[in-house]
């Protein structure tokens, strides 16, 4: 158990009310940022979140986005589950204690999260629920999100602050990654791709998820179909190919996220992935944005890559490791799926039936 939690539980417990106690809580999920824990109380099931705040500076605008969120998705008819806080004693939606914000969510029952596709069914159901979720925002004005990190999806501040990892160099970690560093060369210019289709006007900026991994859709145990998108720490204005780009690089290879050796571009389930997503929102993209969504998978992919690899650089000090070299492997991951995907990226763009008629960027 983390000493976060033991250190602040006396607090959380009174601030929300609960009549449990340690013993009733254990550690979920498998993100790389907060802390989460599944907890029960007289019988009800929670999910206890201590959200980040060196990755989160304002919790409190988390939340506001959460509350207009939610708010948004139940006038729609957003097919799946809503997520659900529970207020403090005092009406807040978070409680602190020893400056750490703490927050307790609906579990919703019955679920599991997977690490990779399976298969392409597997795919094609996650898929669709995040095009449910873009459908359903897609008419939530930005102006009405507040951007919780400046630049998160910048790939030009995401390579800035590569360089400036290269300084930090921990452990002399650049000299075992001449690979890495060539790849970094290769794809750079994709830096230009957003702002430059931006500024042509060939794409919208809309409310996104912008975390779309496959950790992130709660699958139902019974019916294997997607009950609920989560973690919308991350919800702000951004582009469609965010959080295609983000399903990619998370259903695809077969071992997940870090295993290079297991990062084959599994061309079944990119289809199914393909087909759920445009099933569900299909309907809100521009004819510009469907047939790129290729461009915004390689962006995505190499921006993740190069964000690993910088923590891998600065010495692990941003996404929770848990092995060592987990980061560089994570890494290698990215850039080993990136350079499948760009080797034949007009093949798989024919088979995707994405193919350009209109103007490019
Ligand atoms: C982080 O917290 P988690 O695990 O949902 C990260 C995402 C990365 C992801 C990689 C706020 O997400 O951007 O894509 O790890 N979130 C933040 O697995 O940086
Ligand atoms: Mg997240």
């Amino acid at each position: 158990m983390d000493t976060n939690l033991k250190s602040d539980w006396t607090v959380i417990k009174e601030s929300f009310d609960l009549s449990c106690d340690l013993r009733h809580i254990a550690p979920i999920g498998s993100g790389h940022i907060n802390e989460t824990y599944h907890l029960v109380d007289d019988d009800k099931h929670w999910v206890l979140q201590h959200v980040n705040s060196n990755v989160f500076p304002n919790p409190q605008i988390v939340q506001q986005n959460f509350d207009r969120i939610a708010k948004h998705l139940k006038l729609t008819d957003y097919p799946l589950e809503i997520l659900t806080i529970k207020r403090t004693k005092n009406d807040h939606s978070l409680a602190l204690a020893n400056g750490r914000s703490w927050r307790l969510m609906k579990l919703i029952p019955n679920c599991k999260v997977l690490d990779t596709a399976e298969h392409g069914q597997d795919a094609y159901n996650a898929a669709n629920a995040v095009g449910h979720f873009n459908n359903a925002l897609s008419n939530l004005p930005c102006s009405e999100i507040t951007p919780v990190i400046n630049g998160f999806h910048d790939l030009q501040l995401r390579l800035n602050q590569f360089n400036q990892s290269l300084l930090k160099n921990h452990n002399n970690r650049v000299s075992l990654c001449k690979n890495e560093l060539e790849v970094i060369k290769k794809f750079a210019k994709l830096a230009d791709w957003i702002p430059k289709a931006k500024a042509n006007q060939l794409i919208n900026q809309r409310v996104v998820h912008n975390d779309t991994k496959i950790s992130n859709i709660l699958i139902s145990n019974t019916t294997g179909l997607a009950k609920a998108v989560i973690d919308w720490d991350t919800v702000m204005p951004g582009y469609c190919f965010y959080d295609y780009g983000d399903m990619v690089r998370s259903f695809v290879p077969a071992g997940g996220e870090d295993q290079p050796e297991n990062s084959e571009l599994r061309w079944d389930v990119l289809q199914a992935l393909t087909e759920g997503y445009l099933s569900s929102c299909a309907d809100s993209l521009l004819p510009f944005e469907k047939e790129n969504l290729l461009v915004g998978a390689e962006i995505i992919i190499f921006m993740i890559g190069v964000r690993f690899l910088s923590d891998y650089f600065n010495g692990d000090i941003y996404f929770r490791v848990s092995r060592e070299n987990q980061n560089l492997d994570r890494a290698k991951t990215q850039f080993a799926l990136l350079e499948q995907l760009h080797s034949n990226y007009s093949n798989w763009q024919q088979q995707l039936g994405l193919v350009s008629q209109t103007k490019t960027a």
